[in-house]
């Protein structure tokens, strides 16, 4: 992190030809590096049409200028954005303009760094911004936009206001405690209930939370079964292009081969595999094992079977994978016994259906029915966007409560043990909003932004 209030700028628009191109500036100089790359300095907040000059005050474009005064500003410093055309080459001059006029070239995500150092945002809008921009589903831009426009941080900030609450009581018991005679103040019981109620608040917190993440991130779908029994073409037909090899001999697949598809705004990650069967050379049986990985990662199981073959015996793993996410039985090939295609049953947990991944019938219907449970999984009602790190911290903190909870069952409690677990709680609540000072936290963040943001 800098520590010297320098002036940085960047191209903020991505790299190529386009009708509009922007360069950002912001710090100190931008006045400065305004009345020298304008002639003026352009009114505070007013879109400004006007010359476009490169370093020695020649001439480059025409375009239009905002200027925003600090502290009312993205960063809360002096910025200076100019829109120019778009062309790779016109932007570099304007850019060298700038830093011949005492800016340097900002780091990727040095904008967000210094809006979230100058109280602007906090951590988790800024990291916000990263996922709306990165957003690969609809989903996932509305639960950024929430982010960003504070769901988050409010959820946490409340957290902490009650954590707090309970805390000043108890370290007041704790210092009347000292004085012999008089009662606590916090009667244990009351203690208990009020350390439950934050765990249930908590719960519903990293509920929305678990959810944001898993919007953010692609479901994993993955198709298993016996060799040659049409995996590969399921996935192929599903997405829609020739990702993985088809081929009439068994154990074409060796190596995992994912594609992804949108359905009704989800993102799916489909995942094919490595046949199971018994007789299999080595390269197939370390593809055996990766088919096995995969399905202890997934979010929904596709098990894909000949619907002409006498029923295979499930791999007994596939079986004991199915308890932790919904299972499909796809009864592929049914073009061969002229069988219609479609929806067989569905009981929950199960659902059967018949297809032909060959002419593509009832893919259709299998595509929406992937999307309708995986929606199913993750409500979108409340649901922002976080990422695992938050989730961690909010999984830290409920440990924390529980071990409170934990001390507050004696008939003594040792509240200088539960209040010193209180203060940990409060501490992992203040790490995802950015309230700790944590500098290799902060670098870890940025650092993944793009330039310009
Ligand atoms: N008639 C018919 N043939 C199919 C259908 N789906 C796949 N096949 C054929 O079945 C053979 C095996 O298909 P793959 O998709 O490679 O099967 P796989 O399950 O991925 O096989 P491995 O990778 O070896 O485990 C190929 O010859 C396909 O053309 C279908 O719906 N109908
Ligand atoms: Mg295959």
């Amino acid at each position: 992190m800098s520590a010297e209030p320098d002036t940085i700028a960047a191209i903020a628009t991505p790299p190529g030809r386009g009708g509009l191109g922007v360069i950002r500036i912001s710090g100190s100089m931008t006045i400065h590096i305004a009345e020298k790359l304008l002639g003026e300095l352009p009114a505070p907040r007013r879109a400004h049409y006007g010359a476009l000059l490169d370093a020695l005050g020649e001439r480059l474009d025409y375009g239009i200028a905002l200027f925003f005064p600090a502290p009312k500003s993205f960063t809360g410093e002096d910025v200076l954005e100019l829109h120019a055309h778009g062309g790779p080459v016109l932007l570099d001059m304007l850019m060298e303009g700038a830093l011949s006029h005492g800016a340097r070239n900002a780091r990727p995500g040095e904008f967000s760094e210094r809006a979230f150092l100058n109280g602007k945002i906090d951590l988790t809008q800024a990291e916000a911004i990263a996922d709306l921009i990165d957003s690969e589903s609809r989903i996932a831009v509305r639960n950024a936009a929430r982010s960003l426009g504070g769901s988050l941080s409010r959820a946490v900030a409340a957290l902490e206001q009650e954590l707090t609450t309970l805390r000043a009581q108890l370290e007041a018991s704790l210092d009347f405690d000292e004085e012999d005679d008089v009662p606590s103040l916090m009667p244990v019981a009351e203690m208990r209930s009020a350390i439950d109620t934050l765990l249930t608040h908590l719960a519903h917190s990293r509920n929305a939370a678990e959810c944001g993440m898993a919007w953010r991130e692609a479901q994993r779908v993955v198709l298993c079964g016996a060799p040659n029994v049409g995996k590969s073409s399921l996935l192929n037909a599903l997405c829609g292009e020739d990702a993985a090899i088809v081929s009439s001999t068994p154990g074409t697949t060796r190596d995992i081969v994912r594609a992804e598809l949108q359905e009704a705004g989800l993102l799916l990650q489909l995942v094919d595999t490595a046949g199971l069967r018994e007789s299999a050379q080595e390269v197939e049986r370390q593809g055996m094992e990766r088919t096995r990985q995969a399905l202890k990662e997934a979010d929904q199981i596709l098990h894909v079977v000949d619907s002409n073959a006498p029923a295979t015996v499930p791999d007994a793993f596939i079986t004991a994978s199915a308890h932790h996410c919904p299972q499909y039985i796809v009864e592929n090939k049914c073009d061969l016994s002229e069988m219609p295609a479609g929806l067989l049953s569905n009981n929950g947990m199960e659902i059967r259906i018949r297809v032909s991944a060959l002419r593509g019938d009832g893919v259709d219907e299998l595509r929406a029915l992937l999307a309708q449970r995986g929606a199913k999984q993750m409500t979108t009602e409340g649901a922002f966007s976080a990422r695992r790190r938050h989730v961690d911290c909010m999984k830290r903190v409920n440990t924390l409560l529980q071990k409170a909870k934990a001390l507050a069952q004696h008939a003594i409690p040792a509240s200088e043990e539960i209040a010193e677990q209180l203060s940990c709680a409060q501490r992992q609540l203040a790490e995802i909003t950015g309230g700790v000072d944590d500098e290799a936290l902060l670098g870890e963040i940025f650092s993944r932004f793009c330039i310009g943001k």
